[in-house]
């Protein structure tokens, strides 16, 4: 499929993937979340060898500055509750996707924005980007998810102070709140995501995708985490690759992990 919206890049096997609508400071409408779908249903699954993903906005000014404010005119109950939950299946495909998905912030992160740099497993903020959940300034809620990803990421009191006053946030910011993880120079910021996938994709594969899943699963209500992490283990330690960490370990070499 080709997409308008979003534009892919490979950098030593890592995916870069831009959501390129500049002109509208990259606002996610409904063709770019379809597109979103469709790249991480169909697209990256069977690009086995990638080592992980990096998201960006196209352009110095935004990363994505919310849903598309222009296609709410006109939207009733049941199309706002069908699109909020698309929106929201596409962000669950990109939280749980086996391999790292970093976003890389380089600018305005706002709404949908701040939504779809929560799913990702890891923020990269430019000194120069933006957070925000400023719904309620257009009289609507977050519908991506933000009113349960921020939570998770910066506590109650902080997600509810945010949400209810709409107020932006500078990088330092939602660094000392936990939203992000690394705030750097403006321009650097897909560069340190991509060393932290370099340095992920020396690790156990399996290992990896296992992990996340175990961290997920600490936010899923019908899940007993302590249990499923046990499961998990048991999935590992029957693979090549536990046998591989073991022996490269007590041999004092590096461990070659095929994934298997
Ligand atoms: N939607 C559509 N167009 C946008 C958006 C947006 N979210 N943000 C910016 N644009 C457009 C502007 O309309 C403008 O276009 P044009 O030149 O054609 O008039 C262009 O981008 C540049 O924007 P500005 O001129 O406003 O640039 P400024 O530098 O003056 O301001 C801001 C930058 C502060 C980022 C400002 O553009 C702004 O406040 N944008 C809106 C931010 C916002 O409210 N985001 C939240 C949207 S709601 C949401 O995300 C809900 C998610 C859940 C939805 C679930 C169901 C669909």
């Amino acid at each position: 499929m080709a997409y308008e919206n979003l534009t892919i890049k490979t950098r030593k096997g890592i995916l870069i993937l831009s959501i390129n609508r500049e002109k509208a400071l990259n606002a996610l409408n409904i063709k770019t979340i379809e597109e979103l779908h469709h790249f991480f249903a169909v697209s990256a699954p069977k690009r086995k060898k990638i080592k992980g993903i990096v998201i960006t906005g196209t352009g110095a000014k935004a990363f994505v500055a919310g849903a598309d404010i222009k296609e709410f005119l006109g939207m009733k109950k049941n199309g706002g509750a069908s699109f909020a939950q698309r929106g929201q299946d596409v962000f669950f495909l990109i939280e749980n996707f086996p391999k790292p998905v970093i976003a890389a912030v380089n600018g305005f992160s706002l709404g949908a924005g701040c939504e779809l740099a929560m799913c990702c497993h890891m923020r990269i903020a430019s000194e120069k980007a933006r957070f925000g959940q400023p719904e309620v300034n257009l009289g609507i809620i977050p519908g991506y998810g933000g009113t349960q990803r921020l939570i998770q990421l910066i506590g109650k009191g902080k997600a509810m102070e945010l949400i209810l006053t709409g107020d932006m946030i500078n990088a330092e910011e939602a660094h000392r709140l936990g939203l992000v993880n690394h705030v750097v120079e403006s321009g650097k910021e897909i560069a340190k995501a991509c060393e932290i996938i370099e340095k992920i994709s020396t690790k156990g594969p399996i290992a990896v995708a296992r992990s996340i899943e175990c961290m997920n699963a600490y936010y899923d209500k019908l899940i007993d985490g302590f249990a499923f992490e046990a499961v998990q283990f048991g999935e590992v330690a029957d693979t090549k690759d536990f046998q591989e960490g073991a022996k490269a370990f007590i041999n004092r070499r590096a461990p070659k992990y095929i994934g298997e």
